[in-house]
């Protein structure tokens, strides 16, 4: 074979965030840009000479020429075959499954996840590791440092093969098995869910919007909700993936699903509503006239979950990201298992589903998983979701009232102040995490401090340790305000504020949350200076 070793120099700024690297896609299409960091992904986990590894994306603008070089340059550092996804398509959890299912030393899943897709907008590129799971800190911190001293490229110099067919192809001596991106997922799914009796609710006349948004989950959620389970034609919209997702973001909340909102708080609203990501790992699931918060929704599905056919034996523990409600927690007490708090980011969950102390996982970014892959995944939580209305017979909205009637409801709400200059978001966090100790005890907008931390994880299995994660306030009344800015922007820095606090009384569940919050939101201005030190008098989502 003939391999080209090509020298390069590092790239500032190639630093895997919450999930992967995020860039523009000009800049990912830069001369040797993309190249550069794969070499620095191959070296930090450890070369994938005699391995094989799963490769496919979220069909967003360059992830076909992306592939064709990542498959080169696989080839030319010494895999012996790569698995890849029909044209290129594989749902971030289809990814995570066909790596376990393969025993394949990991894969490279090229995302931006809700980000909006095409030349002028958003490109990612993470890996997975053998478990199925995003790279943990660790290997991310060597790719990271791989980054930082590299100073050549492997790539052969032979074409890569086409990939819009199943087959079986040789590129310089590495095997390139095209796979249909949607069958082994479909019969996992078979294995999870009862598909007989979701069948029989669509049979009575059950209906179901699931909104694809244009993204990867098209495909999927067709051949198993239109398919399998014989949901009317027309039930899966937007169900082709298109390279700019037909100019929208694919982020299933109210501003950019609006679309699905306005269905289902409508007159002909079905039964049910759901939506799913760029990527197709986050999920959002709405009834007639509600939508249900992704806290809540993993409340639910920790409480249900041993309804549905894969989770019989129940619940071993769960875990949720720290600014995600507490409600949760709550489920876990009733059912006297293990409640797992971690940072924000799937890749905190990987060691705590491999060590089998935790079966269901969730975040407040609207995404839940289980035990069946290490990704979040959003078809799965919708299909449970069907599992548990076809059990129970009961609306989304009975199913809730039930559950907050149960446990009390933790009001909740994110906001989130987009494309903020670096260095004010920068500074806003540095100056609360500096004040924290004397917080504690003062009143701001007629709310008392009790605490305040930055929140730092100790990994419970390997003892490893992650800080800095988000400042937390908690108030005397109970409730709780998060900080923390994200890992996943590709434009100035993005300020995510997170608010809940709990109501049990039943005669005070069916509330506005803004209004509810009003007053631990005012308090969180008042202590960071939000509008103050951006200008911003609101943000630019509220979910
Ligand atoms: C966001 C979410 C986080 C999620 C991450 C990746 O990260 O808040 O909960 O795990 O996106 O999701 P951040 O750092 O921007 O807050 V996905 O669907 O983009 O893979
Ligand atoms: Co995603």
């Amino acid at each position: 074979m003939a391999v080209s070793i090509v020298p390069t120099q590092p790239i500032a700024g190639q630093k895997p965030g919450t999930s992967g690297l995020r860039k523009k896609t000009r800049v990912f299409m830069e001369p040797g840009y993309l190249e550069n960091y794969v070499q620095a992904i191959i070296e930090g986990v450890g070369g994938v000479k005699d391995r094989e590894i799963v490769v496919g994306g979220d069909g967003r603008y360059f992830n076909d020429a992306a592939i064709a070089i990542i498959l080169r340059m696989i080839a030319a550092n010494g895999a012996t075959k790569a698995i890849v996804g029909r044209a290129g398509i594989l749902s971030t959890p289809a990814a995570s499954n066909l790596i376990r299912k393969r025993a394949a030393y990991g894969g490279f899943v090229l995302s931006a996840s809700h980000n909006p897709g095409g030349p002028d907008e958003d490109f990612g590129l993470k890996f997975n590791v053998a478990n199925g799971g995003p790279a943990p800190e660790p290997v991310t911190d060597a790719i990271f440092e791989a980054t930082k001293t590299i100073s050549e490229f492997r790539i052969v110099e032979e074409a890569a093969p086409p990939i819009d067919v199943v087959g079986t192809f040789d590129l310089a001596g590495m095997t390139v098995e095209i796979v249909d991106p949607v069958a082994d997922y479909v019969e996992m799914m078979r294995g999870l869910v009862d598909f007989e009796r979701i069948r029989a609710l669509f049979a009575s006349g059950f209906t179901l919007r699931f909104d694809a948004m244009s993204a990867v989950t098209g495909p999927y959620a067709t051949a198993i909700l239109e398919g399998e389970l014989g949901a009317p034609k027309g039930t899966v919209v937007n169900g082709t993936p298109l390279p700019d997702f037909g100019h929208h973001h694919p982020d299933p909340n109210p501003v950019h699903a609006k679309e699905l909102f306005d269905v289902m708080f409508g007159p002909d609203a079905p039964d049910m509503g759901a939506a799913s990501d760029g990527d197709g790992d986050r999920n959002i699931v709405l009834g007639r006239g509600i939508s249900v918060a992704p806290s809540d929704s993993l409340a639910l599905l920790a409480a249900n979950l041993h309804l549905a056919k894969g989770y019989t034996s129940g619940v071993k523990g769960v875990a949720r990201s720290m600014p995600t409600s507490r409600a949760a927690d709550r489920v876990a007490a009733k059912l006297g298992v293990g409640m797992y708090e971690t940072p924000t980011g799937w890749k905190f969950f990987g060691n705590l589903l491999d060590a089998g102390m935790a079966t269901i996982c969730g975040e407040e970014s609207a995404g839940t998983g289980s035990d069946h892959v290490r990704e979040k995944d959003g078809l799965w939580a919708i299909l449970i979701w069907l599992d548990v209305v076809a059990t129970r017979r009961m609306s989304i909205a009975e199913i809730v009232a039930d559950h907050w009637k149960t446990y009390g409801r933790d009001y909740y709400s994110r906001h989130d102040y987009e494309a903020l200059p670096t260095e004010i978001a920068d500074a806003m966090l540095a100056d609360l995490r500096g004040g924290l100790t004397d917080l504690p005890g003062k009143v701001f907008a007629g709310m008392r401090v009790a605490t305040a931390d930055d929140f730092s994880y100790t990994d419970p299995t390997d003892g490893s340790v992650s800080s800095k994660q988000g400042v937390r306030i908690g108030f005397e009344d109970g409730s709780r305000a998060v900080f923390r800015l994200s890992g996943t922007g590709t434009q100035g820095a993005t300020l995510r504020l997170y608010v809940e606090c709990f109501e049990p009384d039943p005669a005070r569940h069916d509330l506005d949350p803004q209004m509810v919050l009003a007053g631990v939101l005012e308090a969180a201005d008042v202590i960071a200076g939000i509008e103050k030190r951006t200008g911003r008098e609101r943000p630019d989502v509220i979910t």
